[in-house]
């Protein structure tokens, strides 16, 4: 079993632990947005370690769509590098927990399908991507198997 480790920031870290403490009853929102969050449980591209990170809960049919956001930060969040590497995950949308597979969505007609339910999903997503120069990554996530 590899080893878990915890987002060095502590919002997320607190929101990862009541989420899977409470058997995602609590700690199922963004702060003060009430907008539903899922946990994503993938694995270090380097350290092979388990990480968990939250993320706006899309949802495209039975699949999840997952935006690399950040903020509008200037760099991909780190995640992004080890859903590239590593795309089998762990979703947990609320009480369900089901093995995922994520890949990253390169053609542009359905890039910009899932982008504009991304954004009807979280508004904000449109304001991050005028923010930075880098193209926000987009992945979807299919049920494994
Ligand atoms: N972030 C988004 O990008 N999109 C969202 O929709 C989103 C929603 C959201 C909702 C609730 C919430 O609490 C947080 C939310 N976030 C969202 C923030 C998200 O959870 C992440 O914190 C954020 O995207 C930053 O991701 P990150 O992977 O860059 O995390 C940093 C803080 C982090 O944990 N860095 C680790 C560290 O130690 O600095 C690195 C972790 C790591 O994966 N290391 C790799 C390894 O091998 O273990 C090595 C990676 C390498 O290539 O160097």
């Amino acid at each position: 079993m590899a080893e878990y480790i915890p987002s060095p920031r502590d919002w997320v870290r607190e929101q990862v632990e009541l989420y899977e403490r409470s058997g995602g009853t609590k700690g199922t929102t963004l702060r003060d947005t009430g907008l539903p969050v899922i946990i994503v449980t993938h694995t270090g591209n380097r350290t092979g370690a388990i990480r968990k990170t939250p993320l706006m809960r899309v949802k495209d049919g039975a699949n999840y769509v997952l935006v690399g956001s950040q903020g509008g930060a200037p760099r991909h969040p780190v995640w992004v590098h080890n859903l590239r590497v590593n795309p089998v995950v762990e979703i947990r949308d609320h009480t369900v927990v089901q093995a995922m597979r994520v890949r990253e969505v390169e053609d542009e007609a359905e890039r910009a399908r899932l982008w504009d339910i991304a954004v009807a999903a979280f508004p904000p997503y449109a304001e991050y991507q005028t923010r930075t120069t880098r193209k926000i990554p987009v992945f979807i996530a299919e049920p494994e198997g």
